[in-house]
């Protein structure tokens, strides 16, 4: 049994439902154990994340409720809300006897089997994470030059380090102490914390938004970027690359929509949709001035 962890607002959960059926048709000969863990999340939402793995036979969904009052020593940092650091209890919302978590963040889709990730040997560190290439974060989370700076959107973590460490009290510590300077705070303080005890996963169970854009990270050169469009498992929407947003033209956007199929919010229509949009969509690429790449195949069952 895997463990996986979502944390998301009412605003989210669809995106969580559509995240919790990619990974469920990608990986059937996994078997799931998935906690969602939200803040007051409506009847409906709870009702439908739940309903996300009934035509599946290899997933149980539990939600948890949290109590808002855990956060009160957390700043509350940027435009950033409270709840990015939910996470953070993972310690909690699984057993004792668990040791291995796989978090995903809900703006995340899974495209392939990811069954490799649950049999890496985490040894004694207390994360494995995506680097994020060519980073320029370093100086704000004291991270040293020679580490590579990580993305938190995919995140496994080593359950018996993490309790073991005080993983939670640590983070807390590093973000009252740089309140002022974490522009990322909870993705800042995991790699200020973590740097030395963390393993580095492959960058194609975390693909970015960058990845997929013609001009970005053009220096890892042309058969690496190929490399990781074509080997891609999870796709990570971050930034303003939304694929609910209609006018984004995010290769992956009709994989996200494929899987919104299979959830209750089926029927979810982008507010943008127009006949206008979809013309500017097209001309963007007939143009040229479309900065994501098109792609000729997609992955993802
Ligand atoms: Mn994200």
């Amino acid at each position: 049994m895997h463990n996986i962890l979502f944390t998301t607002d009412e605003k989210f959960a669809q995106h969580c439902g559509v995240c919790t059926v990619s990974l469920l048709k990608n990986n059937p000969r996994e078997r799931f154990s998935i906690v969602v863990v939200g803040m007051g999340l409506s009847e409906s939402s709870q009702k439908n994340l739940k309903a996300c793995v009934n035509c599946f036979d290899n997933a149980v969904l539990e939600i948890v409720d949290f109590q808002k009052e855990k956060l009160i020593d957390f700043p509350q940092i940027g435009h950033y809300q409270k709840n990015i650091y939910l996470r953070l209890w993972v310690d909690e919302f699984f057993g004792d006897d668990v040791e291995k978590v796989l978090y995903l963040d809900v703006d995340t889709i899974v495209v392939d089997s990811i069954s490799e990730l649950f049999e890496i040997d985490l040894k004694d560190n207390v994360l494995a994470s995506v680097n994020i290439p060519f980073a320029t974060s370093h100086n704000r989370c004291h991270l040293p030059l020679e580490y590579e700076y990580f993305n938190s959107g995919v995140l496994i973590f080593n359950l018996k380090q993490w309790r073991l460490e005080d993983g939670r009290q640590k983070i807390l510590d590093f973000l009252l102490k740089n309140s002022d300077i974490a522009l990322n705070p909870d993705q800042d303080a995991l790699n200020g914390v973590f740097y030395k005890k963390r393993l580095t996963l492959d960058y194609t169970y975390n693909a970015i938004t960058p990845f997929f854009k013609k001009e970005l990270f053009k220096k890892l050169g042309v058969r690496e970027l190929s490399r990781i469009r074509e080997n891609v498992k999870i796709v990570h929407f971050n930034g303003n690359a939304r694929p609910w947003i209609y006018t984004c033209n995010h290769p992956y956007q009709r994989v996200y929509f494929k899987y919104l199929k299979y959830t209750p919010w089926s029927s979810y229509i982008p507010e943008d949709k127009s006949v206008f949009n979809y013309i500017k969509k097209q001309l963007r690429f007939m143009l040229g001035i479309e900065s994501f790449v098109k792609l000729a195949t997609v992955k993802g069952k």
